[in-house]
């Protein structure tokens, strides 16, 4: 039985109620959640308001540093544990449950050295005057936490919130909180004060929407849906509460003839299949020059049929989706693609060793997919690559920038000009040029335009978004 964890103790919720936690690969549950509600979020947010205002407070920006990058050693020693923990949990096959812990340590090592270079500046103003500003932390930051990478938007959301000098009420996906409620027992472990890091857990529309209509919350991080998106900036609005908004996309990889496709084949298939396409950042549509869209589409099918999807543990390309909404969603998309008449080029197998009672999905490869269908224009959140084809410069540009979205754009070709117009021209977060980092390395900042959201985290940008500005000016006497 997992329980909360508010002020650095476990804790069971105040209903007593509870979930259960299914394995992605079997579709049994094998363990039980907090089914939390809004006293709990309240004692949460109290606990990291007294830390705030506390033991936090006190603490130089340089000791709040230590305090990350013992974390950050702390999750590397505990790796195996925690990328068995999210295997289970999420159905990752292990090399990337494994790189999702290592992110993690990563992201607090990031932010550990962080805290003590991030300042203010001084303002040349009026004769008698010193004026300048100070970036001062919201407070109490609540993260909803989506259940894709739990380790890593936990890592990226409140690595950055910490290091600004914020204190954190986390609520996790109830598909996906195994992880992060042991993250938070190892914060206390190294020393994190009681009420720096608090977990609740519960369903979004009961314990989600109580943390972000708590009046005790001073900054709202939320990843996930569009829809759930809108929702809490709606919410949060009532209060005039700050939010930073990450609500995926429908990236582009946009391949030229003179790209090198030896390099560019695996990217292309990496940026989809990785988490079984269940990434914002996923190069869910290739565009590809007309000149060389048979012979890539061969290579691509080539590759795709290699592909293999089975059980998390046994490490394949592929695991399970989250769930088995999640994979009649993936369904519902392709028998929609059937029915216009769109060409399937290939796709992966799913293992006989693959119960039936799991959630699998064989990566697809989708041809001539129309821009205007709903497959080169919503978020799959599946293996699925909708290929459409491009003539020229401007063509790419303009299919590129046709979806509501704007996260994450590729793009492969050795012309330098071609390079640097091309990323003036897609109107997205980032643009990752002969490579495509699926939101890229912990230093990268990342976030949307468009419907992909907006602020940034990730980087030091991020601290911008986890702290406000404060004016001082003095007229001396
Ligand atoms: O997302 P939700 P779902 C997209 C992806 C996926 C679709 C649906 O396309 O297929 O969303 O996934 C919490 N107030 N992404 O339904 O519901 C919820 O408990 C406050 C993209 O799982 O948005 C969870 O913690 N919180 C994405 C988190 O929101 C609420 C990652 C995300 O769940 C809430 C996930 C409410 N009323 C899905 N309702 C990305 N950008 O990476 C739910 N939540």
């Amino acid at each position: 039985m997992q329980l909360n964890f508010i002020a650095n103790e476990n804790a069971a919720s105040a209903s007593g109620r509870v979930i259960p936690v299914l394995d992605p690969s079997d579709g049994q549950a094998f363990d039980e959640l907090q089914r939390s509600d809004a006293r709990d979020i309240d004692a949460a947010v109290q606990a990291a308001r007294a830390c705030f205002e506390g033991p936090w407070a006190k603490l130089s920006a340089a000791d709040r540093g230590r305090l990350l990058y013992r974390l950050s050693q702390k999750v590397a020693e505990h790796a195996d544990e925690l990328t068995a923990l999210e295997q289970r949990d999420c159905g990752k096959p292990t090399k990337q449950a494994r790189a999702d812990a290592l992110a993690l340590a990563r992201y607090f090592e990031f932010y550990a050295g962080a805290c003590d270079k991030f300042h203010g500046e001084t303002i040349p103003y009026l004769d008698g005057y010193s004026v300048m500003t100070w970036r001062e932390p919201h407070g109490v930051t609540g993260h909803v936490i989506p259940w894709n990478y739990p380790m890593q938007i936990f890592g990226r959301s409140v690595g950055g919130a910490l290091a600004a000098g914020n204190c954190c009420v986390v609520k996790p996906a109830e598909d996906a909180c195994l992880s992060l409620i042991r993250v938070a027992q190892l914060a206390a472990e190294v020393g994190f004060p009681a009420g720096a890091i608090n977990i609740v857990t519960g369903y979004g529309h009961e314990v989600g929407d109580a943390l972000a209509r708590h009046p005790g919350i001073d900054h709202i991080s939320f990843t996930g849906s569009p829809k759930v998106g809108t929702l809490i900036q709606q919410v949060a609005a009532e209060r005039h509460c700050p939010v930073t908004l990450e609500l995926g996309g429908k990236s582009p990889q946009i391949v030229f003839a003179d790209a090198d496709l030896d390099a560019a084949i695996p990217v292309l298939i990496n940026a989809i299949v990785q988490n079984s396409g269940q990434t914002c950042s996923a190069g869910s549509r290739v565009l590809i020059d007309g000149s060389i869209y048979e012979s890539l589409l061969d290579r691509l099918g080539a590759a795709f049929e290699k592909l293999r999807v089975g059980p998390a543990a046994m490490d394949l390309d592929l695991g399970p989706l989250i769930r088995q909404t999640q994979q009649q969603r993936v369904w519902d998309f392709l028998s929609d693609a059937q029915a216009a008449g769109i060409p399937m080029v290939a796709q992966g197998q799913v293992v006989d060793e693959a119960p039936e009672s799991g959630f699998y999905q064989a990566p697809t490869l989708l041809r001539d997919v129309p821009v205007d269908h709903r497959i080169a224009q919503e978020e799959v959140f599946g293996p699925v690559l909708a290929a459409m084809r491009f003539d020229g410069e401007d063509e790419a540009v303009r299919l590129a920038n046709a979806t509501e979205f704007g996260l994450v754009a590729g793009v492969w070709t050795r012309d330098g000009a071609r390079q640097f117009r091309m990323a003036k021209r897609l109107r997205s977060g980032q643009v990752f040029i002969n490579n495509y980092g699926a939101g890229g390395g912990v230093e990268l900042p990342f976030g949307g335009v468009k419907s992909s959201g907006y602020g940034r985290e990730k980087g030091f940008e991020a601290l911008y978004g986890f702290t406000t500005l404060k004016t001082v000016a003095i007229r001396h006497g």
